[in-house]
């Protein structure tokens, strides 16, 4: 023992490899239904867009089918799936939003 009545200390070093997290999309994909000003509202509100972000993007979206709202960690962009989702059936629009990973 190093001290009376004491354990031996062991002192361990372990290297450790760091890696960015993989980063995903959130893709807002393009319909028939779910109004214009719905969509600048959710651009607006769950993915921190101003107004004239959230214009160009929802109409990039409507002109070409899909488009990115933001980049995020996994369970960021899950969440924002699901609350997205939720909110758009709650108002009773079609919108779909979906998450991938990037690279
Ligand atoms: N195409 C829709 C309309 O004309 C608008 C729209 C834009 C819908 C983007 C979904 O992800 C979307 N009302």
């Amino acid at each position: 023992p190093d001290f009376p009545g004491g354990q031996a200390q062991t002192l361990e070093r372990t290297e450790t490899q760091v890696h960015q997290p993989r980063l995903w999309r959130v893709l807002l994909m393009n319909d028939d239904y779910t109004p214009m000003e719905f969509v600048v509202m959710v651009l607006r509100s769950y993915f921190r867009k101003t107004e004239q972000e959230a214009e160009l993007i929802m109409l990039a979206v409507h002109h070409k089918g899909q488009g990115v709202a933001g980049v995020y960690t996994r369970d960021i962009a899950e969440t924002k799936v699901a609350q997205v989702t939720a909110h758009a059936r709650q108002e009773g629009h079609p919108l779909r939003v979906v998450a991938e990973p990037e690279g």
